[in-house]
């Protein structure tokens, strides 16, 4: 990932012979084949760079640019398998908008026009503006794409609406923003991954980069020359492949960082002088370390006392990397969690110089927020989480349409039961977007279908790379699909919305961007290399050591949290083991899934197989399970049925089971959020769903 700009050409659509095997897809382009530069705008750390070879207006195949620094030629195995299989199928695409005609969650519709269907959803929501206001509207979205259009635009049009928003992050990441937010200021300000050359270690802690993060495994820590610590529950392939894998305890992580902190202070390598002059509250924390000692932290966390001190030792002398995973705080003390671990960095000066920092994700792209959200468009009332949907949507008085798009709810939502017999009510008038007939989708009034990313022009800016790339259309899009924001801009029209803001066009939109960022001057020149860096060299994060906070300094101690109901400090907390007889529950990314994405992919399906749980050889032992049996995992929120694995990645009293698979796929029409109470995190009514207990139970 080192070079981004050195020797690479402008290049057009050309033409070329190359092969490439790609997992198990293997690609033929032909010298008639015209190739498309574009870049992959999932969830995903990694923004690939992607060739799309065309021929008369249809796809050939979608691959790796091998020029691009992340990919190199390489697509994860999801995407070089989805977006040659279902992302072009046709049949499995939405291909016009659809009116239910069945029951809702039946998914039986007819085909109505996009006129009819505008009008429809104008004429229900002033019904409901006028009879309960606005605010019984709500839009549920996150980041089925997150190309920045696509992504933002309908944001505008629900401020104009005065629809009530669900909180996106609180579904996936919230409590770790707020937590960084409270301690310094900021959590999308994160080092730049090309430090790694400067860095003599880098510590991934509850990221899998494996399945998250497909190239940054394969590559970036690989080539990195300095030691890799990984701290996972999970011994995950990117924990095998460190030097050094920590395994705590799901929830006990606030405790491995104290005993880490206690290390680094009592061995004379905390950086005084930085927390002297750059932090507040250091003399707060220091009498909290005394007791956390590394033989404190074993029993508490799982992880000898022996490794403790060498991570400690070794991320204490750094100059080290601190990755930061989403996973880490989907933890019902999630938020501190993160305060502790976002501690190591201020506390070892890993801090404000070459190959050190922490990174959460980075939003450094400088494009003018205000412009961008339309704030004069309108307040919007106060959002709600994804945590209290189901409740929400329950209630007839307080939510009388929901709109869902970018997001999958009945498969990435807590609560799946009570959801979606909420989603069942007859008077909740149900539009959704989706490229797919999701289980959502099903329980539509109107389900619309939205173009893929290879079907029109956008703008990517990674959340991990200092990076901007361009998102170019390759094909009309697939029968009537439109993009997300032309059907907003639509939506306006049929509501009688004429500000500008709602009807800006995507290229007018592209250009203020351009010549906000200062990147690169035009679109043409950003397409035709398909990615360039936001600076020539690598960024120090926070050089110049000037922190968002209210004291403008690493807030350690804080007020603002204080203000919020939470401890001033960080705290030595772990969560209790779970009682006797359950387990804890984890269910992150898969490798062969995005989110729920893929999932009604047939190639994929048949790699996923059946629906697994792994258990400890001693957890399966004491139930008298093996390889293979059926188990029933059960608690007051629902049970499922699943196959069980055994195997010793994950540490006695844990089970883990990967998210993503479509309900209607299933035998029992059910995944795995059938089990998420969707109790929340302390920070940010964010999600806490690898805090879920089972039991588990021979069928
Ligand atoms: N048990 C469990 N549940 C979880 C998690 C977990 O770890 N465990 N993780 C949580 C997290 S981190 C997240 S982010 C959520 C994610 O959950 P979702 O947001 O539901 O997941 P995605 O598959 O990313 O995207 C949702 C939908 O967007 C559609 N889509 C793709 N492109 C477009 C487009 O251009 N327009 C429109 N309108 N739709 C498009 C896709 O087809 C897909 O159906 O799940 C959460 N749920
Ligand atoms: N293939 C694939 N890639 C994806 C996604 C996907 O679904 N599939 N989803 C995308 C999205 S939306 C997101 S948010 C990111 C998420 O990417 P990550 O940040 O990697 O998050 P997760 O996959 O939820 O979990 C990461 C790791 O956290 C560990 N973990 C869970 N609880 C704890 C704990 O208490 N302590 C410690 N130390 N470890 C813990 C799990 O074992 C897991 O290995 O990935 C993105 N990329
Ligand atoms: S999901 Fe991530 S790894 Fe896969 S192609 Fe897209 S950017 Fe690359
Ligand atoms: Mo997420």
């Amino acid at each position: 990932m080192e070079d981004w700009s050195g020797g690479r050409s402008l290049r057009r659509a050309g033409s070329e012979v190359i092969t490439a095997a790609v997992a198990d897809v293997c690609f033929t382009v032909s010298v008639t084949d015209q190739t498309v530069l574009t870049t992959c705008p999932r969830d995903c750390y990694d923004a690939c760079g992607i060739l799309v070879a065309v021929r008369d207006g249809a796809i050939r195949s979608v691959r790796g640019d091998p020029d691009h620094p992340v990919s190199r030629g390489k697509l994860c195995r999801k995407c070089s398998i989805g977006y040659n299989g279902v992302y072009l199928d046709a049949e499995a695409r939405l291909t016009t908008p659809l009116r239910r005609v069945g029951a809702k969650g039946e998914g039986r519709f007819e085909p109505v026009s996009w006129d009819e269907a505008m009008a429809e959803i104008a004429s229900r929501w002033g019904a409901i503006i006028d009879e309960t206001g606005p605010d019984a509207i709500l839009n549920a979205h996150y980041t089925g794409t997150c190309s920045v259009i696509a992504f933002a635009f309908g944001s505008r049009f629900f401020r104009r609406l005065g629809a009530t928003e669900v909180d996106p992050d609180s579904v996936c990441n919230k409590a770790g923003h707020v937590a960084l937010d409270y301690m310094y200021g900021s959590s999308v300000t994160g080092f730049d991954p090309r430090s790694a050359r400067d860095a003599e270690c880098i510590l991934v802690w509850g990221a899998n980069p494996s399945a998250s993060a497909p190239h940054a495994h394969d590559d970036w820590l690989p080539e990195a020359p300095g030691s890799v610590i990984v701290i996972d529950s999970i011994r995950t392939p990117t924990a095998q492949q460190a030097d050094l894998h920590l395994q705590p305890f799901p929830g006990s992580d606030a405790a491995l960082a104290f005993a880490m902190l206690h290390v680094i202070a009592r061995d004379g390598l905390a950086d005084r002088e930085l927390l002297e002059r750059h932090a507040t509250g250091w003399d707060e924390l220091e009498p909290l370390l005394e007791t956390c000692t590394p033989e404190w932290a074993e029993p508490v966390t799982g992880v000898p006392a022996r490794l403790i001190e060498r991570a400690a030792a070794i991320y204490g002398r750094g100059p080290s990397l601190l990755w930061i995973g989403q996973g880490l705080q989907r933890q019902s003390t999630g938020g501190n969690v993160m305060r502790a671990v976002a501690l190591l960095p201020a506390v070892s000066g890993n801090l404000a110089k070459p190959g050190a920092g922490f990174l959460y994700l980075n939003d450094r792209l400088e494009i003018d927020e205000d412009w961008l959200a339309a704030p004069q468009l309108g307040d919007p009332p106060q959002p709600i989480s994804h945590m209290d949907l189901a409740a929400r949507l329950e209630d007839p008085t307080r939510s009388r349409s929901l709109f869902c798009w970018n997001i999958n709810i009945a498969a990435s939502n807590p609560e799946q039961t009570r959801l979606l017999a909420a989603l069942r009510r007859e008077d909740l008038f149900t539009v959704v977007v989706d490229l797919f007939a999701t289980d959502t989708g099903d329980y539509a009034d109107l389900l619309l279908p939205a173009a893929s990313f290879l079907e029109f022009d956008d703008l990517v800016a990674s959340y991990f790379d200092l990076s901007l790339s361009a998102q170019v259309k390759a094909v009309d899009p697939v029968g009537e699909a439109l993009p997300n924001q032309e059907i907003f801009r639509r939506l306006a029209t049929a509501m009688g919305f004429t500000e500008p803001e709602l009807h800006a066009g995507d290229r007018e939109m592209i250009d203020a961007m351009l010549a906000q960022s200062g990147v690169i001057e035009s679109f043409e020149q950003l397409a035709a290399v398909g990615t360039v860096p936001l600076a020539a060299e690598p960024v120090v994060q926070f050089a110049d050591l000037a922190f968002e906070t209210a004291s403008g300094r690493i807030e350690i101690a804080s007020a603002a949290a204080e203000a919020d109901g939470h401890p001033r400090l960080p705290q030595p907390w772990s969560d209790p083991r779970p009682a006797a007889g359950r387990l804890r529950l984890l269910s992150p990314a898969s490798p062969w899934l995005m989110n729920d994405s893929f999932a009604n992919d047939r190639k994929i399906t048949k790699r996923i197989g059946r629906p697994s749980v792994t258990l400890h050889p001693a957890d399966a032992a004491s139930r008298g399970l093996g390889e293979g049996d059926m188990v029933r995992l059960s608690n007051a929120s629902g049970t499922l049925e699943l196959a069980v694995t055994v195997s010793d990645i994950v540490p006695r009293g844990v089970a883990y089971s990967p998210k993503g698979r479509w309900l209607k796929r299933e035998q029992q029409r059910a995944n795995v959020n059938v089990l998420n109470d969707g109790r929340k995190a302390d920070f940010g009514a964010s999600t806490s769903v690898h805090g879920v207990e089972v039991t588990v139970e021979r069928v």
